[in-house]
């Protein structure tokens, strides 16, 4: 779309100041995201959902709604308020915290300044990423509302194997049969199993969770003191398992979850260690024994998980995550794959430091 095509959908929302520019921001794989700066006091972020994945954006913005605002609440008096919660702007004409024309979707949201955010993090910062998903849960953990799952059974490991299962009959793509495929399977399906056995199980309880802990979804302070995280589209019920599983899924990996440098893919304990320190210090008010058992296999979980869905994409022809070249979804699936294996070799080890915290 042209800039005057997003400035007059910027402008649906009450904006202080003028657009002087506007421009892409960040590198997600499902929405896109702009950077709205005007002359004004404030800067904005305009996000178009993509609601091809997010079919229920009524829903989606209900969670985001609940949960800011109970966050809010909860920071009352804090002079750091504006940057620890994000504040999304109510659309001119109805008021709610998006606008569409009927067929795409768009919120703006107030751009947190001076913030950063980052690909990679050290133990330090590992340990104040660990407490703020800790907290952000624990802020949650008493909210009055009922949030619902904007992507039903999102981080559910049966059907995410299901899904993979569909795609490997349906071959969309005509890629079974390439080697690089059965490789994959191979070094994939003998896991299955074991991996999916928690959510058929269903023994643990479901909290709010953010869901999309990426590293890049944190904004710090320029001391590397937390912020606030970002990306709240996947802010539904889910298992502890999700945030902790997800966050170490790009943190402790040493390369990047796209590098193709499998050899170089390591899951780093530091990271982990550091990590599972602030997240349980964070999750005390809630956290049960048989959640904090679960926190080393949450560790392989997600790598699994996420090659498990890369690999789905990759072989139904890439129609999920936006991709740079046509192997991209193959190469993702590699390092994830890769990083698994790290971890389950790692397990032991994350089970003895758990059970000593
Ligand atoms: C997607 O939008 P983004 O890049 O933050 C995905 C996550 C994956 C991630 C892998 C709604 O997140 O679940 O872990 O890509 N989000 C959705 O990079 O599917
Ligand atoms: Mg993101």
């Amino acid at each position: 779309m042209d800039t005057a095509g997003l400035k007059s959908i910027a402008e649906q929302f009450p904006l202080k100041g003028n657009i002087t520019e506007i421009t892409p921001l960040g590198n997600g794989l499902i929405n896109d995201t702009l950077l709205v700066r005007t002359d004004g006091s404030d800067d904005y972020v305009l996000q178009r959902i993509n609601n091809a994945i997010f079919r229920d954006v009524e829903l989606l913005q209900h969670n985001i709604d609940c949960a800011t605002a109970h966050i809010r609440r909860k920071l009352a008096g804090d002079p750091l308020v504006d940057k620890k919660v994000l504040t999304f702007l109510p659309c001119r004409d109805t008021g709610k915290s998006y606008w569409t024309d009927g067929q795409t979707y768009w919120r703006v949201s107030v751009f947190i300044k001076d913030a950063f955010n980052y690909e990679t993090v050290d133990p330090a910062y590992s340990y104040c990423a660990g407490k703020a998903f800790g907290e952000f849960e624990a802020m949650l953990a008493d909210i009055p509302e009922t949030l619902g799952e904007t992507i039903p059974d999102f981080h559910n490991m049966a059907l995410r194997a299901a899904q993979l299962h569909k795609a490997m009959e349906k071959d969309a793509a005509g890629r079974m049969s390439k080697p690089e495929v059965k490789a994959l399977l191979d070094a994939l399906l003998p896991f299955e199993e074991q991996m999916c056995k928690v959510h058929r199980e269903g023994k643990l309880p479901k909290r709010i969770c953010h869901c999309d802990p990426k590293v890049n979804n944190i904004m710090f302070d320029a001391d590397g003191n937390i912020l606030c995280v970002i990306d709240l589209d996947t802010l539904m019920p889910s298992f502890v398992l999700s945030d902790f599983g997800d966050f170490l899924r790009t943190a402790a990996n040493t390369v990047a979850e796209d590098d193709p440098a499998t050899d170089k893919v390591d899951f780093r304990m530091d990271i982990f260690e550091a990590f599972a320190k602030g997240y349980i210090e964070g999750t005390r008010s809630f956290l049960t024994p048989i959640e904090k058992e679960h926190l080393p296999f949450a560790a392989c979980l997600f790598p699994y998980m996420q090659a498990v869905r890369f690999l789905t994409d990759y072989i139904g022809g890439d129609t999920y995550y936006k991709i740079k070249y046509p192997e991209h979804n193959l190469v993702r699936t590699q390092n994830q794959a890769a990083l698994f294996q790290s971890a389950m070799k790692k397990r032991p080890l994350m089970e003895a430091f758990i059970s000593s915290l």
